[in-house]
């Protein structure tokens, strides 16, 4: 039963035990009221009353005014800056949207300002040469008004601020937040809705890790993180409160704009969103700061003493809420106060106008300033301040507290005067329809004062670092062992490979300590067991029990200084978790090397849009597939068997993506990876895919190594009589080996000579052939250039016949830059299935005789060899013409 539907059946005790409480509240102090609170309610519990947990407080703020921290900042001259903020964060939208539609946002911004201006004038701190800077997340579409303070400090130029989401001729400014656009001013991509709280709580979690592994010096850092209260609507913004509650990180502030409203409407209409987030955050052990109500109402709150405003409040839901801002102080009156007669009372001394100003906490810089404060010195656990605001709040009749608010890029005239107005702007009445920019003249108190308080807190925000200290990447002799062949009956598979190469870096005496492995409850999988005893599962708190493998030598053990990243199962977070630590060269000036292993098909497919941002953030780390090839993870069917991670892949433009078959292949790729990323410091990151299989390897044949990187190398020369038909084959990771057995079938039973070759990137080689392509096209009679595929291929005979364990569209990229090739790719598409190795790849139609019979027909259609030899090929390898097309079963 709700707390509200238990009837009070005897008001005379009830009377007396607050009575009682309002004793010990006045005379001992509201600590000592909170512990014999719990005191009466453990005993219930114990006595056996079932007495269940409300994480709710009332829908009041909770500072009390007598509590609140007082801002040392000069108010007024906040007021005035925080107004021409507002005015410049409104203007860049509407002057963008005079001459085009690319539209932009005022509403939420509107709402958020004090939020903002209070963290850029006190607590947001910059990085300089002795500390590490704050981090803040600011809501995407929030950035005008971020834009105009910036433009007001002589940050941004007048033109960058007309360019607003006008990007492509360079001197404009992102839509968002965006790093990859905006390289040396934003720090974290936050729009798609969900993904900034969910990277925020994982960043903070990453700066206590590289404290607690003596990277950092421990300087109070926070990690500040901005969102809307739609958003928490996401799955992803709530998905990992739980793991900040549990490991205490006090270096966390969310900060919640609880406007009411998201895009289409109300967020919570018929409830309340701030009570509902309220108990989420408290349930999930954090500390929860609400910010309801100005000061303004203090007055009235003081007058209430029978709760009966507090009671009105309480039953007013947020859909009412939003209404009234929506109206005036008369609507206000009547319907708000008006339930009540005693509330009418209230106000009657006060004007319709009165009324109106009664403002909300988020609007109100004290209140603002104090729940920071607060949140600053709070140890223990995160904070959340759930800060209500208006939507749209000045905006008036073009939007103020409106259904339609969000969208609104356009202001009428009369809006705009009344805006200017209410935040005494000095735009004169005729340049009103132009909303000219407004800034404080050289010398201003106010202009002093801005530029004051941000070298108080160390410089200029937001602002970003693009490299750190190069690392000292070990040469490729460093993996020599893997570099040979792996010896007779010595088989084994490229994940256990790729385990070994990373044991090795571990033990680099110059990179070893900046590796983070990362699995998401997967090590036993990918054999990386090893690991616990040898670098210690990182937390916080050490290990705070005896493991019950402690007798063996691979125990699961946790520790303060550990370096693995297990983060249980929670791929969204580990990805999170891999972002923070493949940034950290720019939030933390030092160059950590990431390596999460996870499942091929939980990875793209399952956090494909953080992997996204980690483009746009320009993340420098190893991603591996694990169990990639939908064939070759053989018994874990439909929902296991990837045959598409690597087409995701190739939609992420900084993605670097191998699909490896030899341990040498992996060797050379990982190790021009590090190159690439950590000493030459491009924002690239690898994706690679590593599979199950068992086989032995070969030695590396001379060479090769620039062929591995570019994409494609010669692995085996066809061998076969003169005047013999030829065939090009292609293969990749373990389907190369299927390749190589088809090569074996075709020269044994039809005499024809293949030649292997072995691609270790079809993406890399698309997007090579299409740079050619497009330069080819805009220099049409300079010397063609030439791709790397046609460079391998242009002199050789025969059909290309390539093979993977990927879809079809997957080989077929490389298709346009062969045009005088006959080309054609086999390809696992459909729906993978649990079954054997063999059978799989018979059904899917990727192994060697499937390869033999489409080399054959190749050549048939190149009337190279007759048609029957086909047939033959076909009815040789037992393969039935009329077995259904595996995407259609
Ligand atoms: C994943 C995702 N879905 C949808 C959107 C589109 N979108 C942008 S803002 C918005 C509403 C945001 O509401 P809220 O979080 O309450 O922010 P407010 O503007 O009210 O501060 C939506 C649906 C998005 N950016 N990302
Ligand atoms: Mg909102």
């Amino acid at each position: 039963m709700d707390m509200q539907d238990i009837p009070d059946t005897d008001p005379q005790e009830t009377q007396e035990w607050l009575e009682a409480l309002d004793g010990v509240l006045k005379q001992e102090g509201a600590h000592r009221a909170h512990f014999l609170l719990e005191q009466l309610v453990d005993k219930a519990r114990r006595s056996g009353a079932y007495i269940p947990f409300s994480a709710n407080t009332a829908y009041i703020n909770t500072i009390p005014p007598q509590l609140e921290e007082h801002s040392p900042g000069d108010a007024e001259i906040e007021h005035r800056i925080r107004s021409y903020v507002r005015w410049n964060a409104m203007a860049m939208v509407i002057r963008a949207n005079k001459h085009t539609n690319v539209g932009g946002h005022i509403a939420s911004f509107a709402s958020a300002a004090t939020l903002y201006d209070v963290g850029f004038n006190h607590f947001w701190r910059a990085q300089t040469d002795t500390f590490g800077g704050d981090l803040v997340f600011v809501q995407g579409h929030s950035a005008p008004g971020v834009y105009a303070r910036a433009f007001m400090l002589g940050r941004l130029t007048n033109e960058q601020m007309d360019n607003f989401r006008q990007e492509v001729d360079g001197k404009g400014l992102s839509s968002y937040p965006h790093p990859w656009l905006m390289p040396d001013f934003w720090q974290f991509p936050t729009v798609s809705m969900g993904l900034g709280p969910l990277m925020a709580i994982y960043q903070a979690r990453f700066m206590r890790y590289l404290k607690d592994r003596g990277f950092l010096e421990a300087q109070g850092r926070k990690t500040w993180a901005f969102m809307g209260d739609g958003e928490m609507d996401e799955p992803e913004s709530l998905g990992a409160i739980s793991l900040a509650g549990r490991e205490k990180l006090d270096n966390l502030i969310f900060v919640i704009n609880c406007n009411l409203q998201r895009l289409d409407g109300p967020v919570r209409g018929n409830g309340k969103i701030i009570q509902e987030l309220e108990s989420d955050f408290r349930g999930a052990g954090w500390n929860v700061i609400k910010v309801i109500w100005g000061g303004y109402w203090e007055p009235l709150f003081m007058r209430d003493t029978k709760g009966i405003l507090l009671k009105r409040m309480a039953e007013c839901v947020d859909g009412e809420y939003q209404t009234f801002k929506s109206k005036d102080g008369a609507y206000v009156r009547k319907h708000f106060f008006g339930k009540y007669p005693e509330l009418l009372e209230m106000v009657s001394t006060m004007t319709d106008d009165d009324i109106w100003r009664l403002n909300r906490g988020g609007h109100d810089p004290h209140k603002v300033y104090a729940a920071y404060a607060a949140a600053m010195k709070h140890t223990g656990q995160p904070t959340v301040i759930l800060a209500k605001t208006i939507k749209g709040y000045g905006m008036g009749e073009s939007g103020e507290s409106q259904n339609i608010t969000h969208q609104q890029k356009k202001m009428g005239t009369s809006s705009i005067k009344a805006f200017r107005d209410r935040f005494a702007i000095p735009v004169p009445d005729d340049k009103l329809e132009e909303a000219p920019y407004v800034n404080f003249p050289e010398g201003s108190p106010e202009l002093k004062y801005m530029h004051e308080r941000r070298q108080a807190l160390g410089g200029y925000q937001p602002a970003r670092r693009r490299k750190a200290e190069p690392l000292e990447i070990p040469p490729l002799s460093a993996f020599e062992t893997l570099l040979k062949a792996s010896g007779a009956g010595r088989e084994l598979s490229t994940t256990m490979a790729f385990v070994r190469i990373l044991t090795m870096l571990v033990r680099d005496k110059k990179i070893g300590k900046f590796v983070v492995p990362i699995v998401p409850d997967e090590s036993r999988t990918f054999g990386m067991e090893g690991m616990f005893r040898q670098l210690g599962i990182y937390s916080h708190v050490g290990q705070l029990y005896t493991p019950q493998d402690a007798d063996q030598l691979m125990f699961y053990k946790e520790d303060q200084k550990g370096q693995v990243l297990q983060e249980g199962i929670n791929e969204p977070g580990a990805m999170s978790s891999w972002i923070a630590a493949a940034t950290s060269y720019s939030t933390h000036g030092i160059s950590m090397i990431p390596f999460y292993i996870y499942y091929s098909m939980f990875g793209f497919q399952r956090v494909g849009d953080l992997a996204w941002a980690a483009g746009d953030m320009r993340a420098r780390g190893f991603l591996l597939g694990g169990t990639a090839g939908r064939t070759t993870l053989n018994g874990e069917g439909l929902q296991h068997e990837d045959g598409h991670s690597h087409l995701l892949a190739a939609t992420i433009p900084n993605c670097v993506a191998y699909d490896p078959t030899y341990a040498y292949e992996l060797a050379v790729i990982i190790q021009d990876g590090l190159r690439r990323m950590y000493q030459e410091q491009e924002d690239v990151y690898y994706y690679i895919t590593v599979m199950n299989e068992n086989y032995e390897h070969p030695a590396m044949p001379e060479g090769v190594e620039k062929g591995i990187l570019k994409g494609m190398y010669l692995l085996r020369e066809g061998k076969s009589k003169k005047n013999a038909p030829k065939v090009q084959l292609l293969g990749s990771g373990t389907i190369l080996r299927e390749v190589i057995a088809g090569a074996d079938l075709l020269e044994k039973d039809f005499g024809i000579a293949a030649d292997i070759w072995s691609v270790t990137s079809f993406n890399e080689l698309r997007r090579d052939g299409l740079d050619v392509q497009r330069w080819n096209m805009l220099h049409p009679e300079a010397a063609p250039r030439v791709s790397h595929i046609e460079t391998c291929l242009k002199d050789r005979e025969g059909p290309v016949i390539a093979s993977t364990d990927y879809m079809k569209m997957f080989a077929d990229q490389v298709r346009s830059f062969l045009p005088t090739h006959h080309f054609h790719a086999l390809g696992a598409d459909g729906f993978g299935r649990s079954d054997t190795r063999e059978k799989l790849r018979q059904f899917f139609e990727v192994d060697r005789n499937y390869v033999a019979v489409a080399a054959m027909k190749a050549l048939a259609d190149m009337e190279l060899v007759p048609r029957k030899k086909v047939t033959e090929a076909i009815k040789k390898y037992g393969i039935d013409p009329e077995k259904p097309n595996p995407t259609t079963v």
